[in-house]
């Protein structure tokens, strides 16, 4: 027996000598033949001989988990190869063997690199799969869903696209690089999500002192998810510690910013803070509003962003009525300063955002 992708080397008898030439064993023939010497023709056959050569394809090898995989910080990602009863697996990272056995198709993978298996069945043949490249993010991924009052026109679980649905409204770049935020982050989007409500700025603080730990600026998806710009399902950052437990501040430009009301704790695999389950998800009294469908979300209306909804709003809105666009007087999000706007800024004029989220 011979496995279809190896080489045949035959110890030739000086001169008995007859080959059997169908098509499984032609392309060998060629190595054969450089054995033969010119006078091997020249002598008498007395017999023969008879080579019965099998040829057996090598084993398909395949991780099913595809050509990538992001493993969480902390965490693993089990690669999974496709199984063939009795054979040995041979697990490799970027070339080097991190583990093998029979009938060991899956590894449990917790480093970034290049993944692949060799699987060499019963036969004795081996095949080796295409590699699953893993990643490892270089920060934690903090996943929150938060809705704003202005987005969440209709209910339903669902905030509008409105500034999404026109091209070059939400500028790809993160806004909150101005007053009072001055956020110098680099976050940018390649294009504009057709699900992007806008963008939010998070900030971790210190689970005691809330002074500032990190900031990130991130996209809020329609269905209240934050995913950074990076792809990730949250908000992604690099300095928090394995472990250690901050509270995160929800900043929005032109909604009452909230705080997490419990501290939440760092790890690979986060769940996601909800913030639309209860008003008591943000720290203080009565820091969010009611929805129309028993969920809660940020009051509109704090066109400066200062974290007090005073005439100093009113005078923002005014000075931006009937402009269209990116306005921080488009307290609805729907690329229209109007009297909608006014409506909302009123019904929450005087609301004052806990000292720690406000800016005077
Ligand atoms: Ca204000
Ligand atoms: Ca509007």
């Amino acid at each position: 027996m011979q496995c279809k992708n190896g080489l045949i080397f035959v110890s030739l008898p000086k001169i008995y000598l007859s080959m059997k030439t169908n098509t499984s064993i032609f392309s060998l023939l060629g190595i054969i033949v450089l054995f033969f010497t010119p006078n091997l023709y020249a002598q008498s056959c007395v017999g023969t001989s008879t080579i019965n050569i099998t040829i057996s394809a090598p084993p398909t090898a395949t991780i099913t988990n595809g050509a990538s995989v992001t493993i969480p910080i902390g965490g693993n990602v089990v690669l999974t190869a496709n199984a063939i009863s009795g054979a040995t697996y041979e697990w490799m990272l970027n070339g080097t063997v991190v583990a093998s056995g029979i009938n060991l198709n899956t590894y449990t993978a917790t480093q970034a690199g290049s993944y692949t298996v060799e699987i060499t069945n019963a036969a004795g043949c081996s095949g080796i799969s295409a590699a699953t490249v893993a990643a490892v993010p270089s920060g934690f991924n903090v996943p929150f869903k938060i809705f704003l009052q202005g987005a969440y026109a209709t209910g339903g679980n669902a905030m509008t696209t409105n500034l999404a649905a026109t091209a070059g409204t939400i500028p790809t770049a993160q806004p909150y690089n101005t007053s009072p935020w001055n956020y110098s982050g680099n976050e940018s989007l390649s294009s504009i999500p057709s699900n992007m409500t806008d963008w939010v700025l998070i900030e971790a603080v210190n689970a005691t002192t809330y002074s500032l730990v990190e900031s990130r600026a991130a996209v809020l998806l329609s269905n209240g998810s934050v995913q950074d710009v990076n792809g990730a399902t949250g908000a992604t950052f690099t300095t928090l510690a394995n472990g250690s437990s901050y509270h995160f501040i929800i900043r929005h430009r032109n909604h009452v910013a909230v705080m997490t009301s419990t501290p939440i704790t760092i790890s690979g695999t986060m769940t996601a803070y909800d913030f639309t389950t209860a008003v008591t998800k943000a720290f203080g009294t009565n820091q969010m509003k009611a929805l129309s469908d028993g969920r809660f979300g940020l009051l509109s209306g704090d066109t400066n962003a200062n974290g007090i909804i005073t005439v100093a709003d009113y005078n923002v809105y005014a000075g931006q009525s009937s402009q269209f666009g990116y306005r921080a007087g488009d307290c609805n999000l729907n690329r229209t300063v109007e009297v909608a706007d006014f409506n909302q800024y009123q019904v929450n004029a005087s609301h004052i955002a806990i000292p720690q989220v406000r800016y005077q």
